[in-house]
């Protein structure tokens, strides 16, 4: 599952990503810093069973701070998109190409107002302006690539009666079957007569395909130097505040032992020997967490991942009464399943050969023998019998 870093040039992409990964991509304040994507490791973070079961974790696939597990996602920084780039403007269609495989995108704005619509300094630019023009040129990818060839490919599902969602979901490899039926649902549209359907009719569908396909989290980027009334109508259309710059700098703190972090809490803990610019840094940004609550990087990556991907965590176990593997390692893995896969699925998710051989599984917590069919619950910690091969 990949999570895509989005946005026009010069909003704060590389640092959101740099914070989150605390890889080497490149910052700077210049457009085009970014000349082909970055893939990194990110992690979401969910509250560590070891905390309630009063127990000590060791995780090999994932950590653990302090209570709450940091579980790793693939994160994508994609360079910056300008207005018209489906017909190749900027870096163009190369980059759509690219975050084409992202499950979900975190369109970074910025909420400063002080980049025009293509990343050059401004001043008083208008966000929502940059919020509409994102998903304008995605749902316009989207469209081209639907049309292409469509006259040919509408009649010959019409006259030969076949399943548009198979035929559309062959020729469109990134959306499967069940999205193009989903949004064949929403606009009702006559899947058997797509040849009669208008080139407007055509567009809404594609947008509603590329909503279900591509759903967008927008972080209101650079809150800490953004005027409020930019904030509050970022706000208003579901936007998360964010810092990418303050996360980035508590990272690299705590990364040099300066301070005592955990990603997404409102508070930090110095450890001593600062200089006192490093001191004028951290109260700057200790008075940002005041006024939000957090630097929002954290928040946007959960959102991302927990409420629009619907991703619970499941924590499988080989001893039931230790929480352990085979090793002793307690709580060893956290996987991302989605919410609705069964034990079985897990099973499967550990290991084909454990789907196969599934016998039954328990829920650890409870001590309770699950079926396959057995519905997983966030937070769940799971062992899985399977028979001797
Ligand atoms: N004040 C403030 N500045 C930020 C924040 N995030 C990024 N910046 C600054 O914005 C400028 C651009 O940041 P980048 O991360 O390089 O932006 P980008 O979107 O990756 O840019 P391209 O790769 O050119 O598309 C840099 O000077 C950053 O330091 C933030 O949260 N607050
Ligand atoms: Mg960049």
């Amino acid at each position: 599952m990949d999570v895509g870093i989005v946005g026009k040039p010069n909003v704060g992409k590389s640092t959101f990503f740099n914070a989150c990964t605390l890889g080497a991509a490149e910052v700077a304040s210049y457009p085009f810093t970014t000349i082909k994507s970055n893939i990194g490791v990110a992690f979401v973070t969910a509250p560590c069973p070891c905390k309630e079961i009063d127990t000590q974790c060791t995780p090999k696939n994932s950590r653990c701070i302090n209570g709450t597990r940091l579980i790793p996602t693939r994160i994508i920084d994609v360079a910056g998109l300008v207005p018209e780039a489906h017909t190749g403007r900027g870096l163009g269609n190369r980059f759509l190409d690219d975050i084409m495989q992202a499950e979900v995108l975190i369109h970074i704005i910025d909420a400063s107002g002080k980049t025009d619509e293509e990343g050059r300094p401004a001043e008083n630019h208008d966000p929502l302006v940059d919020v509409q023009f994102l998903e304008k040129e995605i749902d316009a990818w989207f469209f081209e690539k639907l049309s292409d060839k469509w006259k040919k490919l509408s009649r010959r599902i019409s006259s030969e009666h076949l399943d548009l969602h198979k035929i559309l979901a062959e020729k469109f490899s990134i959306v499967t079957e069940e999205e193009i039926v989903k949004a064949l649902h929403t606009t009702q549209f006559n899947p058997e007569k797509p040849d009669t359907w208008t080139e407007e009719q055509l567009k809404e569908f594609s947008t509603e395909l590329r909503k279900i396909n591509k759903p967008i989290v927008i972080a209101a980027n650079k809150a800490d130097v953004a005027p409020d009334n930019n904030m509050e109508s970022l706000k208003q259309v579901g936007a998360v505040p964010t810092s990418a710059e303050a996360e980035l700098a508590l990272r690299r703190a705590q990364d040099h032992g300066l301070i005592q972090y955990v990603p997404g809490e409102d508070h930090f803990l110095i450890e001593g020997g600062i200089t006192a610019a490093q001191k004028s840094a951290l109260e700057k940004i200790q008075h940002f967490l005041d006024k939000f609550k957090s630097t929002g990087i954290q928040d946007c990556l959960n959102h991302a991942v927990f409420d629009i991907l619907l991703r619970i965590v499941v924590y499988p176990v080989e001893n039931e009464h230790h929480y352990s593997d085979s090793f002793g390692n307690v709580l060893p893995d956290a996987y991302l399943m989605r919410k609705g896969d069964t034990a079985h699925d897990l099973a499967y998710k550990i290991h084909t050969d454990l789907g196969k051989t599934f016998i039954y599984a328990v829920n650890a917590r409870k001590r309770m023998r699950i079926k396959e069919d057995y519905e997983l619950q966030n937070g769940d910690i799971i062992k899985i019998v399977a028979a001797a091969k």
